[in-house]
């Protein structure tokens, strides 16, 4: 039997129309405040760099030298300590040291591009990176407060200097340096 909304009277409709904007209320409500889309956990990450590509486990990436940060999300209205190896030193494996005037140049005329398996993407300067030309952290976490990252991905870049947390990506899964000629 077709719905016969129209013999329906004008009082009977204002409920329902009543009741179905208060049950979208009650379920907007019931979000919690920082909830996002859920997003494929990434296990490997791949970093492109010179034409060269390189997939990145959680061990690899733990084997490297660790950098510990602490920082103030204030998303979450909290103090985080993240883990993780620091971008610069990740990228000098790949060609990329800037221990010489040339690197530096080449750092100075670079960006990186940070995304996540949600295709959510930012940059950074390179030089924002490197420890050696700028002040603050960019680290690729593996743990937040000692534990692994959760919902949060096997990777999360994470940087000290900015003051709110949307250059911070979850389930980082690709990271790319592209030079500017
Ligand atoms: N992968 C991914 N990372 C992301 C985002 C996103 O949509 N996808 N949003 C960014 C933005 S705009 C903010 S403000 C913070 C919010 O992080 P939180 O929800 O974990 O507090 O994550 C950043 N990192
Ligand atoms: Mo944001």
């Amino acid at each position: 039997m077709k719905p016969c909304w129209h013999l329906v009277s004008g009082a009977a409709r204002a409920a329902v129309l009543v009741w179905v904007g208060l049950a979208g209320v009650a379920r907007a409500q019931q979000e919690p405040e920082h909830a996002h889309a859920k997003a494929a956990v990434s296990s490997e990450i791949t970093v492109t760099a010179d034409g060269r590509s390189m997939a990145l486990t959680v061990a690899q990436i733990e084997a490297m030298p660790q950098k510990t940060v602490t920082v103030h999300n204030a998303h979450a209205k909290a103090d985080e300590t993240y883990a993780g190896v620091a971008l610069g030193d990740l990228l000098a494996r790949f060609g990329l040291a800037v221990a010489t005037h040339e690197g530096e140049r080449k750092a100075e005329k670079s960006y990186v591009r940070a995304e996540g398996t949600d295709h959510y993407f930012v940059l950074y300067s390179t030089v924002e990176v490197e420890g050696a030309m700028h002040t603050g952290d960019v680290i690729v976490a593996t743990k937040l407060n000692g534990k692994a990252l959760g919902e949060d991905g096997s990777f999360k870049l994470v940087s000290t200097e900015d003051k709110k947390p949307a250059r911070w990506v979850r389930n980082l899964s690709a990271i790319s340096v592209m030079t500017v000629e």
